[in-house]
């Protein structure tokens, strides 16, 4: 496909939980939900566009606006252009329960900023409750009290917003969390203080709609 890209853009939807990066090649655009993960999967994106060569891209992110511009079809505008990102948001779709007997509390705060009293880390379950297949599951810290930090997320110690990616374990060893399925995520929380503290998380995944979405 590289001799046929035309024009490349990163683009961060700041209005939804994920990141893209768009392609326009000579007939399509293409994205890749949320790069940064080592097996996100490329699919078209506004099927709807006519199939010519793709000149120009630009995104709206206030209006979730997509325009390309095509050679010869002039500029064509595709809405919503995030509710085509398979990415989503998927808590709905899945159970999340901490595994009590995997809590851990330890005075050694290596890997916080200084400032912290402590680290507790604990596993939880993450289970498929629905019919499709979630391909780079990613998990985004929606509640954090106490000012503790997230401490393994994948940019390093961070608050609410900080993302850990699934790793490829258990039920999501061969890449694919399928129906019923389930995988153990590990959370290391630095904390300002031994105290009560909410952390919530919010998780997203590519919902893998077949091979009509994979251009590999
Ligand atoms: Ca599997």
């Amino acid at each position: 496909m590289s001799s046929d890209i035309e024009i490349i853009k990163l683009v961060s939807r700041e209005a939804t939980p994920n990141a893209a990066l768009i392609v326009g090649s000579s007939g399509r655009v293409f994205q890749l939900p949320n790069p940064g993960s080592p097996d996100s999967n490329w699919s078209v994106l506004g099927s709807e566009l006519p199939a010519a060569l793709v000149r120009d891209l630009q995104y709206n992110v206030p209006d979730d606006l997509l325009t390309a511009a095509l050679f010869g079809r002039g500029a064509f505008v595709l809405p919503n252009a995030s509710q085509e990102n398979p990415f989503k948001v998927v808590n709905d779709l899945v159970s999340f329960e901490p595994i009590a007997s995997s809590f851990t509390t330890t005075s050694d705060t290596s890997g916080c900023p200084s400032g912290f009293s402590g680290k507790f880390g604990f596993d939880a379950k993450l289970t498929n409750v629905s019919g499709s297949v979630f391909t780079s599951i990613v998990t985004q810290a929606g509640t954090l009290t106490g000012n503790n930090l997230l401490q393994n997320a994948d940019t390093g110690a961070g608050g609410v917003g900080s993302r850990v990616t699934v790793p490829k374990k258990d039920g999501f060893a061969d890449g694919l969390l399928s129906s019923g399925e389930f995988v153990d995520v590990p959370f290391v929380i630095c904390l300002k203080q031994t105290e009560r503290f909410e952390f919530s998380v919010n998780v997203s995944a590519f919902i893998d709609i077949g091979p009509v979405a994979s251009t590999r």
